[in-house]
């Protein structure tokens, strides 16, 4: 059993540490502060051939692999949860499913672009009565000679302030549940679409989360992504993938406050010496590293699995679960570690605290991994 990442990957997280220490780590604050889009940032990441990463050349890529991309989005998320997130759905959600489903055209057109970082990219399928019960989307698209016209809402959609291009869901064929639902790229600025306010959160600000109105929004036949009635298989198979990006995420924010907390301790004096020397904060500085150590393991797992070709709906559902439980422990007790200062905002583990809430909530409760992971285990 080799549990070494190879040389690439190696030098991708070189690459991508060094990139998010100078450039992402001083602007973090400010985003989170600001609750404003980081556009350049998303230019940079498409420069740096982040955004594209797990893409052939031939479509804006860096010719590389999904594996690359979790390395990237833990690393990113290291220093921002905002960016990691962004990048999570602008990569794993928007431009996989029209790399993977979509035609020849479709990924010219769109993929292209926005593999480069010269779109942003959204994905909508939660609606404000379809959350964990994905299938009961309403909204609906209708056939009308070249057209598909699209009428009803999206809440929660990541990026969605800031996209050039959304993948989204709607009901085809009312009548087939699951069997009735179809995948649509939707360009902003198309008559009919309309985006609404965007949220105020908890954490993970500047991500442009706004819900999606669809008013007879007129689209091009051609903008079926894959084949009709395929939509809720399609997007299940996205988010098994998406369940790998979250966990790398909740992961990197793990570690980002793990390392402060780390540091903090090793410095703060208190009782005449350093706390790192008490056992209290011993034992939660080694309970921390186990958590993060066994969250990484399963994570380089899953992607391995990915990379295989192997079916791993199961296992991203149990890293989900794992990463981001992990994540609640360790952002938890690097608060705890740092005391007061760990509860005001010149802290960044206080802001990596309210990023990783998110975590067992994005792509699928924790309460449906665990549905995911049962039915399995159970057979049902
Ligand atoms: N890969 C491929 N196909 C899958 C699949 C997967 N991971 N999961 C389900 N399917 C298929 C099933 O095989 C079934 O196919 P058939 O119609 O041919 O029988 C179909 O999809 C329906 O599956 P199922 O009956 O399991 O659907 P349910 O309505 O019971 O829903 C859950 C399943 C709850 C798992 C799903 O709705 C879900 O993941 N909900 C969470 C949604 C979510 O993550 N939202 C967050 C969005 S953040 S952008």
């Amino acid at each position: 059993m080799n549990f070494e990442t190879n040389d690439e990957h190696r030098m991708i997280r070189k690459m991508v540490r060094d990139f998010a220490e100078k450039e992402i780590a001083p602007l973090a604050e400010e985003i989170d502060a600001s609750d404003q889009f980081p556009h350049g940032l998303m230019r940079r990441l498409g420069e740096l051939g982040i955004l594209g990463m797990p893409f052939p050349e031939a479509y804006g890529g860096s010719d590389g692999d999904y594996f690359g991309l979790v390395i990237a989005l833990e690393e990113v998320a290291r220093v921002s949860g905002s960016l990691a997130l962004i990048l999570d759905a602008h990569t794993s959600l928007c431009c996989e499913p029209i790399y993977h489903f979509g035609t020849e055209a479709q990924r010219q057109k769109f993929l292209i672009p926005l593999a480069r970082g010269e779109k942003v990219g959204a994905f909508g399928l939660t609606e404000p009565q379809a959350g964990s019960d994905a299938g009961a989307t309403l909204t609906r698209a209708v056939r009308d000679d070249d057209a598909w016209v699209i009428n009803g809402q999206k809440v929660f959609t990541t990026n969605g302030s800031a996209a050039d291009v959304f993948v989204i869901t709607a009901k085809t064929d009312p009548d087939k549940g699951t069997r009735g639902i179809s995948s649509f790229i939707i360009e902003k600025g198309t008559p009919g679409l309309r985006l609404g306010r965007e949220e105020k959160k908890m954490g993970l600000n500047g991500t442009g989360t706004c819900a999606l109105f669809f008013e007879n929004c007129r689209i091009p036949a051609e903008n079926l992504l894959g084949a009709e009635n395929e939509g809720f298989k399609q997007f299940m198979i996205t988010l098994d993938a998406g369940r790998i990006a979250i966990a790398a995420m909740a992961l990197g924010l793990a570690q980002g406050a793990f390392e402060r907390a780390v540091a903090y301790a090793k410095e703060r004096v208190q009782f005449g010496r350093p706390i790192a020397q008490f056992q209290a904060i011993q034992w939660m500085v080694a309970d921390m590293a186990t958590d993060i150590e066994s969250a990484r393991l399963m994570l380089n797992k899953v992607a391995w699995m990915k990379e295989q070709g192997l079916r791993y709906t199961k296992e991203a559902a149990m890293l989900k679960l794992l990463a981001t439980e992990v994540s609640e422990r360790v952002c938890y007790k690097a608060v705890q570690i740092l005391g007061g200062y760990g509860y005001i905002r010149d802290y960044a583990v206080e802001r990596m605290y309210r990023d990783q809430r998110l975590c067992a909530i994005g792509e699928g409760t924790n309460e449906i991994q665990r549905l995911v992971i049962a039915r399995q285990v159970l057979e049902l």
